[in-house]
């Protein structure tokens, strides 16, 4: 696989996902505050960055869950071009986090939204990742028998060339990291099909 020295990645999904949990598995540090200890959600674009043994450098862009990105809400404009900036000269791949155990029609309004706002070519940039994989364990589930319990996330996931991978924010360092290393892979190969081109914005247009 070609190498390349740069990830830049944002995270995006509805509140309560596990955005800020997974930006901290994929720095290795708690950076981001999760929900549950700040008592509110994330409420500005916020960015972190790692430095791997091989010398790629991460950079990731945590989100808020209520980025909205209707043309009509000037309220959040402002914060998808700061994320946008976070990520300069633009983000390589876009996680769309999504909770396992949770997949509504909120999930599906969020990505139609992303794909009105950012263009229909977002989705070559778009990965799925699924957080709360320790849940699957407590309901003797696998992730394909989730994933086949709900037609639209198929669907979801065939639009973005079946991009996805899943992690427990809660596992121990060892099993964690084997799944951070997986979305890297999965990210790598994602920069190389799109031969190293990042997603941009062209903000005269909003
Ligand atoms: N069981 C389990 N809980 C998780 C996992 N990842 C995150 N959580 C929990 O889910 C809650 C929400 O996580 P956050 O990371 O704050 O979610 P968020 O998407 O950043 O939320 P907003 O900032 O509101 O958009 C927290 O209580 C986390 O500890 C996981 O993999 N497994
Ligand atoms: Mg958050």
């Amino acid at each position: 696989m070609e190498f390349f020295a740069e990830m830049r990645i944002v995270m995006v999904g509805k509140t309560g996902v596990g955005k800020s949990e997974l930006g901290n598995s994929l720095l290795g540090y708690k950076h981001f505050q999760p929900h549950a200890l700040a008592g509110s959600s994330t409420s500005l674009c916020k960015y972190g960055t790692r430095m791997l043994k091989d010398g790629r450098k991460v950079v990731v862009v945590d989100t808020p869950g209520t980025f909205d990105t209707r043309k009509s809400d000037w309220k959040t404009t402002p914060e998808i071009i700061r994320c946008m900036e976070l990520s300069s000269p633009g983000p390589h791949v876009f996680l769309f986090v999504v909770r396992i155990g949770r997949y509504t029609k909120e999930e599906q309004d969020a990505i139609d939204s992303l794909r009105a706002f950012f263009g229909e070519h977002i989705l070559s940039y778009v990965v799925v990742v699924f957080t709360c994989k320790d849940v699957l364990v407590h309901e003797h589930m696998t992730l394909d028998q989730f994933i086949a319990s709900n037609t639209e996330l198929g669907t979801l996931l065939s639009n973005c060339n079946c991009r996805y991978a899943a992690i427990s924010n809660w596992d121990h360092e060892i099993d964690r990291n084997k799944d951070v290393e997986a979305i890297f892979d999965l990210i790598q190969c994602t920069i190389q099909n799109n031969e190293g081109d990042y997603y941009t914005l062209d903000i005269n247009d909003y």
